[in-house]
């Protein structure tokens, strides 16, 4: 079993910091239980541009309110404690805080560890190795969901 508290992560190399969001990573691939999840918090007042064409994520809100805007297509949804989203379809989105949102994410295939969007607000996929051989993962969205393709030809040619 694994038992691990949020004090013990902040400041730590699994405390990853970026300019609109820190993320505490309480489960990490290593871990090998074929998803990570972490404890993030977004800084209110921000919008952050995010696109994980590589990996899927389930978004649980415990604390704060905020909103999550679809891209291309502006459908918009609030975002309180209660509240669940799931990036099943590699859905490319704003997400906004009005308040601290601090959000449980759980992402299928586990994050590695210190990866940090890049331009696109993607992470890169870190080739697996032999400990998550056996949990099924996430395809490429290329792969699982041709309408990605065409949301990224419009969005390249708006
Ligand atoms: C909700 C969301 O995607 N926030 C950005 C950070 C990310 N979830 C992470 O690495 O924890």
């Amino acid at each position: 079993m694994i038992v691990r508290r949020l004090k013990d992560i902040i400041d730590t190399s699994r405390d990853v910091k970026a300019k609109t969001w820190a993320s505490r990573r309480l489960l990490l691939r290593e871990d090998g239980m074929g998803f990570s999840m972490h404890h993030t918090v977004i800084y209110a007042g921000t919008q952050t541009h995010i696109w994980y064409q590589h990996h899927l994520e389930g978004v649980y809100c415990v604390e704060g309110v905020g909103s999550v805007e679809l891209i291309p297509s502006g459908e918009t949804f609030r975002i309180e404690p209660g509240t669940l989203y799931a990036l099943n379809k590699h859905d490319q989105h704003w997400l906004r805080a009005e308040t601290d949102l601090h959000l449980i994410c759980t992402f299928n295939p586990p994050l590695v560890g210190d990866e940090t969007h890049d331009e696109n607000g993607v992470y890169q996929l870190i080739p697996d190795q032999a400990a998550d051989a056996s949990v099924p993962t996430a395809v490429p969205a290329s792969v699982s969901n041709p309408a990605t393709a065409l949301a990224a030809k419009a969005t390249a040619e708006s």
